[in-house]
């Protein structure tokens, strides 16, 4: 089993029923279970200013599955929750990324691991801490450490 870790978000149509329901649907994906679920985080959207703040989380995964069939589950259930894709970094109904693929670095048409922006989103790298603290991102640096250089001011973490 590898472990996997999976960055939720949404900011439209109740955020936080979205992350509920898809930490339940991520526990549905066949060789895979649910190991660990973050806090929910509230925070302003990065990019685009003119949409509604997002809820965040990151769970860990632990899964048999390839990167690339892993990606067509995440989809399917992104499609399941209503996503349409349309502007880049617009508002959506749920978002999920794959993080990070164990040690894996994978550079290819559908899939780039460890995610690109990961490193420089307190969004990311907050619910990550919770529930990994020593964790590193391959040829980047400790979650620790990266923290200290982002901003988290405007993230409020939920009940
Ligand atoms: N893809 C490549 N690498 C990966 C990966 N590691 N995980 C490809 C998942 N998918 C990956 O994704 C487009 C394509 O990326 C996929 O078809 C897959 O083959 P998408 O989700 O359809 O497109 P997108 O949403 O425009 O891109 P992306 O990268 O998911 O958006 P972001 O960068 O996540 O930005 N502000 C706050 N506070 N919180 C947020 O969650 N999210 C965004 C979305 C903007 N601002 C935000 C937040
Ligand atoms: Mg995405």
């Amino acid at each position: 089993m590898i472990k996997v870790y999976i960055g939720l978000g949404s900011n439209l149509d109740d955020p936080q029923a979205q992350l509920k329901k898809a930490t339940v649907a991520l526990g549905t994906i066949p060789s895979s279970s649910v190991v660990k679920t973050s806090s929910f985080y509230k925070s302003k959207p990065v990019g685009p200013q003119d949409q509604p703040d997002y809820i965040n989380a990151v769970v860990e995964l632990a899964t048999g599955l390839s990167a690339p069939v892993l990606l067509d589950y995440l989809q399917g259930i992104e499609n399941e929750h209503g996503r349409q894709r349309e502007q880049r970094w617009g508002a959506r109904t749920l978002d999920l990324d794959i993080l990070l693929f164990g040690e894996e670095v994978i550079h290819d048409d559908r899939l780039v691991v460890p995610h690109v922006e990961m490193h420089k989103r307190g969004f990311v790298l907050f619910p990550l801490e919770e529930i990994a603290p020593d964790c590193v991102i391959p040829d980047i640096g400790s979650v620790h450490a990266l923290l200290q250089q982002v901003n988290t001011d405007d993230m409020v973490k939920l009940a």
